[in-house]
């Protein structure tokens, strides 16, 4: 009865906007900010009640990501500080768009039910809220705490202003029973940035000769603000932040990870005087990185370095510590370690060529993070990137354990072996990189320490190979749902024909790989084309479009 009152009194303070159907898609709720409050305060409501059925702390995320400011969105982290799982997606559905508070009451109770989720006033739930620097942010997250306080015996704790990734990472720690504040997280990050500079071969460290600083765009947004109290923690590496959500720049505009990635263009703040220079570029909620290289001269243009060639700067890394780790170890010292690649069909066919030709299981998977994630959860170390940044590196409990027993007999003083600094950074890579999604901040601490341990320049790097020359189209068609694709989004089933027209066009162009599919967050059916030379791309993506259309 209590619990009754409580959620009829709270909800009739939040009506749903009229006529909009919202859905959960890859990246949660996304809309107009002024639409949003109802459902932000539903999201509370299914926080509380996700965090009651599983008994662990649960987060919820206010974010549009690169979205422009006017946007904003809500997404929920599950236990071990990943997406929410699936099946409860269509609840979150179902919720946003119950019409009344009688509505809402009767499908929470219908779902408490069938769930089997215990609501005796005893149990406890707790949530961890955070937003990003969005204005709107402040008064969603107030109507996320009216949700979820509207259950009885769930508290809220807010975490303010963080990147999408800490707050994933905070649900994962308070949930393993590691202390989990910012600060913690900066220790962890900085402590295990210096376990692997310690490590960098001597021969190897001729870092200085080249340029020694990162030079980092933050998209206006709270990126740039984190890094830069990451960066006091440091000793070594030297890190600029521009475009900081302080510095007064509109958010995502002209700026950021996406806009780089999909413009192939400088963004506000940086010109021709960082021609050559070591640049990166993070999106609004710092969970996407990608690097550049202004070109000289003021074209404008810039050399990017994607996600792919994130990915395969790892791989390269991962793959020859292992090959130190197994070197010269009688079979008990052996780990038979699985190392796996994930991509989607968007990464450059260039970058899938040279993964395999390093000898790498390269897996694919449909567009969004949580496919990607699962796939990379499968092998004992797992690498996913998509082209546009986001990615990780995901580690097993049990490769973990066995680096940590492998690591606790070297003694002190004496010289570790090559295997056991193999086994050591292996280690460290596993609490730099964020273990629950893709995360900027700590990507970049990555990239960073391999560039030195190999004693790269960023040129170096993007030398490892070159990337075919690709377009992205949109279409907007009446139901982009018509388009059902197969094999990881690379063939279309329906409507029928359409695959033998794609391949019928993709033939006639050298190199050429063109798919469609369906987006999962705006109302369009996405077109992309590869072939051997920029101008080919466009004319295959164009008539693709045509046969969409
Ligand atoms: P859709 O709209 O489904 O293509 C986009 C990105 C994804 C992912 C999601 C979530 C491309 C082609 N697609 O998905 O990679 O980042 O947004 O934000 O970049
Ligand atoms: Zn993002």
């Amino acid at each position: 009865e209590e619990q009754k009152s409580l959620l009829l009194n709270s909800s009739s303070c939040f009506s749903p906007p009229q006529g909009v159907k919202l859905s959960y898609g890859t990246a949660g709720f996304r809309a107009d900010a002024s639409l949003l409050p109802s459902t932000v305060y539903r999201v509370g409501i299914l926080a509380a009640l996700r965090s009651l059925k599983t008994g662990s702390v649960i987060g919820v995320m206010i974010t549009a990501s690169h979205n422009k400011v006017s946007d904003n969105g809500v997404k929920i982290a599950d236990p071990n500080g990943g997406m929410l799982s699936q099946h409860w997606e269509p609840f979150a559905d179902a919720l946003a768009n119950a019409p009344s508070p009688q509505h809402l009451l009767l499908l929470i109770n219908e779902f408490v039910a069938k769930e089997g989720i215990l609501m005796d006033g005893v149990s406890q739930a707790e949530v961890l809220l955070g937003r990003d620097t969005r204005p709107s942010g402040s008064a969603l997250l107030e109507a996320a705490r009216q949700g979820v306080t509207s259950i009885v015996g769930a508290v809220v704790k807010d975490m303010g202003i963080l990147t999408t990734p800490q707050l994933h990472w905070m649900v994962r720690a308070r949930n393993k029973g590691i202390k989990a504040s910012e600060q913690d997280y900066f220790e962890q990050l900085s402590s295990s940035l210096r376990c692997l500079e310690d490590l960098i071969p001597t021969e190897k460290s001729k870092f200085d000769e080249l340029i020694d600083k990162v030079v980092v765009d933050g998209s206006n947004g709270v990126g740039g603000v984190k890094l830069k109290g990451l960066g006091r923690l440091l000793n070594a590496l030297v890190i600029e932040v521009r475009n900081s959500s302080e510095d007064g720049g509109v958010l995502n505009d002209g700026v950021g990870a996406d806009y780089v990635q999909k413009e192939k263009l400088v963004p506000h703040g940086f010109g021709s005087e960082d021609a050559g220079m070591r640049c990166a570029s993070l999106d609004g909620d710092a969970d996407r990185l990608v690097y550049f290289i202004v070109q000289p001269e003021s074209s404008g243009r810039i050399d990017l370095v994607d996600g792919d060639k994130i990915l395969s700067l790892f791989a390269l890394f991962i793959r020859e510590q292992l090959s130190f780790l197994n070197e010269n170890e009688g079979l008990k010292n052996c780990y038979p370690c699985r190392l796996g690649v994930v991509q989607t069909a968007y990464a450059n066919g260039a970058s899938t060529n040279y993964l395999k030709q390093l000898g790498l299981e390269v897996n694919f998977t449909p567009t969004g993070v949580k496919y990607l994630h699962e796939k990379a959860a499968e092998f004992d170390i797992g690498i996913y990137f998509e082209a546009n940044g986001h990615g990780t590196v995901l580690f097993s409990e049990s490769l973990i354990e066995w680096l940590e027993a492998r690591t606790k007999e070297i003694s002190s003083g004496s010289k570790a072996s090559e295997a056991e600094k193999a086994a050591l950074r292996l280690l460290a890579v596993s609490k730099l990189i964020n273990q629950a999604v893709g995360d900027a901040l700590s990507g970049l601490l990555l990239v960073e320490v391999i560039l030195q341990h190999m004693g790269w320049s960023i040129h170096r790097w993007n030398e490892l190979y070159h990337d075919l020359p690709s377009r992205q189209l949109k279409v907007k068609v009446a139901d982009r749902n018509a388009v059902i694709t197969a094999n990881a989004e690379t063939v279309v089933v329906s409507p029928p024909g359409l695959q033998e027209a794609i391949n019928a066009e993709t033939g006639k162009y050298p190199q050429g790989r063109c798919f469609v599919r369906p987006s999962g967050t705006e109302d369009v059916v996405r077109v992309y084309a590869e072939a051997s030379t920029q101008e080919a791309a466009g004319t295959l993506a164009n008539s693709v479009t045509k046969l969409v259309d």
